[in-house]
Parts: structure tokens; sequence; C-alpha cells
């Protein structure tokens, strides 16, 4: 009885794994695609998107493919991510490396940023080529002195720093057909959300957003009304044609290079005037490209370091060793 009951069992059995393996096969061969796959563009899309460029090519989508039995349609290829220029000017002075500090572990979390640090000076400093040299990101290390006739009280400050860096672009891009990139004049004691650089990232020709703790205010912001600008919210002549800050507004590379005369300008330019004076130069108010939930969000901060103590720093019987701050 046992033994026909085996042998039955063993007949079948060769069997049965043919039919399991047959539905295991018609259900994995995929549906031919009629429509193309849909996809997100990396920095097209909403917050969620932008966070893919990260993990472009990480170890884990090959795997899964691998074993398939038959490969998938080759991904449609990602479009470059535009890279997010940020132009720093910095002076010597004894919070320089902290804020520089500062500045550097937020970079260092941005994906396809590149530094433009222009320093105040006759040369390039030691301790600022030092630090960009242990940076970890990719950067670009220029300098220009200020005329001493400019330096005054009440003056615009970093016109040459920042003309300089844009002289750089130019020069860089100039002969080729410009790679897509965003510029933005990053001041070194600002502080700067993470989220800012997924909104400039995909500005087209010129971006607004709000500044935290700028003008005599708790914030200043462009007003938008059915996302477009139409004025603005300032503690400070709010007649200016752009009242806005330096930190509150990026540039497509490509409009830089259209416009190769478009600088920071010294002459005839009242002070505060800079941003306003700059932006005539390239766009309208029309055309501005609202970021920030409309301008609703504060994600960069007009922070300034306190004026440190050294009072008791002493002249003579100094510290046996040097030390750099
Ligand atoms: C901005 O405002 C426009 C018009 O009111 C609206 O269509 C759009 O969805 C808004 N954008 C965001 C990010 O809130
Ligand atoms: C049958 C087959 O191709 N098996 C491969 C599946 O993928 C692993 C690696 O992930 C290979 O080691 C197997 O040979």
């Amino acid at each position: 009885m046992k033994s026909v009951l085996f042998s039955r069992f063993f007949i079948l059995l060769p069997w049965i794994l043919i039919v399991i393996i047959m539905l295991d096969v018609d259900t994995r061969r995929p549906a031919p695609p009629l429509t193309p796959r849909p996809y997100l563009s990396p920095y097209a899309g909403g917050r969620g998107a932008a966070r893919l460029p990260l993990r472009r090519g990480g170890p884990g989508r090959g795997r899964e493919q691998r074993n398939e039995s038959r490969p998938p349609p080759p991904p449609p290829p990602e479009p470059p991510l535009p890279t997010i220029y940020a132009i720093t000017p910095t002076y010597s002075r004894p919070v320089q490396k902290a804020e520089l500090t500062r500045l550097a572990n937020t970079f260092r979390q941005v994906a396809q940023l590149h530094w433009i640090l222009v320093e105040d000076a006759a040369a390039r400093s030691e301790l600022v080529s030092r630090f960009l040299a242990r940076a970890g990101l990719p950067s670009t290390h220029l300098h220009v002195p200020t005329p001493r006739r400019y330096k005054r009280p009440g003056l615009p400050r970093a016109t040459e720093q920042r003309n300089a860096g844009l002289a750089w672009l130019r020069q860089r891009h100039g002969h080729q057909r410009a790679q897509p990139g965003v510029l933005f004049f990053a001041d070194d004691d600002n502080t700067y959300s993470l989220e800012l650089f997924q909104e400039m990232r995909t500005t087209r020709k010129v971006s607004v957003w709000p500044v935290g703790l700028v003008g005599g205010r708790r914030y200043e912001r462009p007003l938008v009304e059915n996302g477009k600008v139409v004025g603005w919210y300032t503690g400070w002549r709010a007649d200016r044609p752009f009242a806005i800050d330096m930190a509150g507004f990026a540039v497509s590379l490509q409009v830089i290079l259209s416009n190769p005369k478009a600088v920071f300008k010294r002459r005839g330019s009242q002070p505060g005037m800079q941003e306003s004076d700059f932006l005539k130069q390239i766009t309208t108010v029309e055309e501005l490209e609202p970021k920030a939930s409309n301008c609703t969000k504060v994600l960069v901060w007009h922070t300034r370091t306190e004026k440190v103590n050294l009072a008791n720093e002493p002249k003579y019987h100094l510290d046996a060793v040097t030390i750099e701050v």
C-alpha cells in the first residue's frame, strides 16, 4: 500500500514541477510597452524627485535587474543636473575660517555644486588655499583687491569680487555651448537651508525667494500674485525696481553668458542698490520666477557673526606654537 502511494507520488512530481515552472515564466514576462515609460526628471519635479541625483548610479539598481528573464528597456537618458555656482566674496578677519567652515559644511551636502571663492586680497592667502584644498568641494579660488578709495563705510562691498566671479564664469563657458548651470551669490555670513538649493536648481532665467533677518525685519520677500512677482515686502526703499537682498535670487548661467556686460557697478550706483542695478541689466520683474512656495518660505537667513572680542589677546609672550584660527 505504502509503496504504491510512493510510486504514484514520484510519477506525478515532475509534472507538478513543470506546471509550476510554466506558470512562473508566464507571470514574469513583462508586457511589451506601448508607450515610453514615464520618468521623473531629477530636478524638474517636486522635493522628493530632487533627492534622486544624490543616489544616481547607486549599487542597488543593477542587482535587482540582473536575473530577470528579459532585460528591461534602457531608461531614457537623464538630462545633466545643472551645476550650481556659488560665488562667495571673502576677506581676512578673525572669524573668516569659522564662517567658511560653516559654508563648506552646507555646500558639501549639495550635489553638483561648484564653489567660487573670491578673496579681497592682492594674492591668495595661505589660510584660504589650505582651507579649500581640504574642503572636499569642487572649487575655484580667485582674488582681487578692493581699490583703497572704495574701502569706506557706506560704500557697497565686494563689488570687485563678485565681478571677478562673473568674469571667471564667462571665460570658462564662453567658448562652448553652455552646460546647464545656475549662479547665486553666497555671502559667507549667511545661513542656507539645503532646500534652497533644490529650489534654485530649476531656475530658467532669474528666480527669487524670501530672505530672513534682513532690512530691519524678520524677513523680506517678493510679493506674488498668480505665480508672478508684483511687488516687494521690504523694510527699506520699496521703490527699488528689485527690492531684494543679494541672498534672495539666482540667475541661470545662460542669462549670464547672453548678457556679457552685466556686472555690479561702482559708478552711479547708490548705496544698497547693487542687487537692483545688477538685476535691471538682465531681467524684468515680470520675468522673475518665484521659488519657495510662491515666496512664502524662508530658506536663507542673513545671519551675522558677532564681532569677536580679542581684548585679551597678548601682544607679547605669545603661545609657543603658531595656530591657525
Ligand atoms: C503658486 O501660485 C500659482 C498661482 O496661484 C499656483 O498655480 C502654484 O501652484 C503655486 N505654486 C506653489 C509651489 O505653491
Ligand atoms: C541564473 C543566473 O543568472 N543567476 C545569477 C543571478 O545573479 C547573481 C548575482 O546577483 C549571480 O551570481 C547568479 O549567477
